[in-house]
C-alpha cells in the first residue's frame, strides 16, 4: 500500500472545506491514518516547498502557508499517490476538470485550498516532514475486503 500527504490549505480551511476534501478521500475507499491540525513555522513551509525556491511567487506562499491553518493528513491506498493527484485536478483550478476537488471548489491558482504529494519519492519525504513515526496510527479498516479484493 502507498501512502501520501494530503493536506487542506489555509484557504481550504478559512472556506469550511475540510470535511468535503477528507469525505472525498474516505468514500473513496482510502484509509487515513495520520492527522492534525498545524500551525507551520515559516522554516517548516520553506521546506516543504523547497523545490519551488526560485519561482516568483514562493516568498508569498511560504508566508500564506506559515499563516495556518495547515490540515496535515496521511492517506494511505493502492496507487494513492497518482489517484490522489487526480481526484485533486490540476494545479491551476481553472484547468482542473469538473468532478475533482479544485476542479469544483476553488477558482485561483494561488488559493487551490489542497495540497498532495506529486510522487512516491516526494510522498515519503513529505509524510516525514510533516509526521512523527508514531502520529501515523496503524489500524486494520473493515472495508478493506469490500474495497480491494
Ligand atoms: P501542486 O500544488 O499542484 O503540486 P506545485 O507546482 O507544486 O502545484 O505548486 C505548489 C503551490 O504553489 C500550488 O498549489 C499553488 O498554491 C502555488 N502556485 C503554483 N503556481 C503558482 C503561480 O503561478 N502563482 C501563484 N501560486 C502558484
Ligand atoms: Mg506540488
Amino acid at each position: 500500500m502507498e501512502r501520501t500527504l494530503i493536506a487542506v490549505k489555509s484557504d481550504g480551511v478559512q472556506r469550511g472545506l475540510i470535511g468535503e476534501i477528507i469525505k472525498r478521500f474516505e468514500h473513496r475507499g482510502f484509509k487515513l491514518i495520520g492527522l492534525k491540525m498545524v500551525k507551520p513555522t515559516e522554516d517548516l513551509a520553506k521546506h516543504h516547498y523547497i523545490d519551488l525556491k526560485d519561482k516568483p511567487f514562493y516568498a508569498g506562499l511560504c508566508k500564506f502557508t506559515s499563516a495556518g491553518p495547515f490540515v496535515a493528513m496521511c492517506w494511505e491506498g493502492q496507487n494513492i499517490v497518482k489517484m490522489g493527484r487526480d481526484m485533486m485536478g490540476e494545479t491551476n483550478p481553472a484547468d482542473s476538470k469538473p468532478g475533482t476537488i479544485r476542479g469544483d471548489l476553488c477558482v485561483q491558482v494561488g488559493r487551490n485550498i489542497i495540497h498532495g504529494s506529486d510522487s512516491l519519492e516526494t510522498a515519503k519525504k513529505e509524510v516525514a516532514l510533516w509526521f512523527k513515526p508514531e502520529e501515523l496510527i496503524e489500524w486494520k479498516s473493515c472495508a478493506e475486503v469490500y474495497t480491494y479484493e
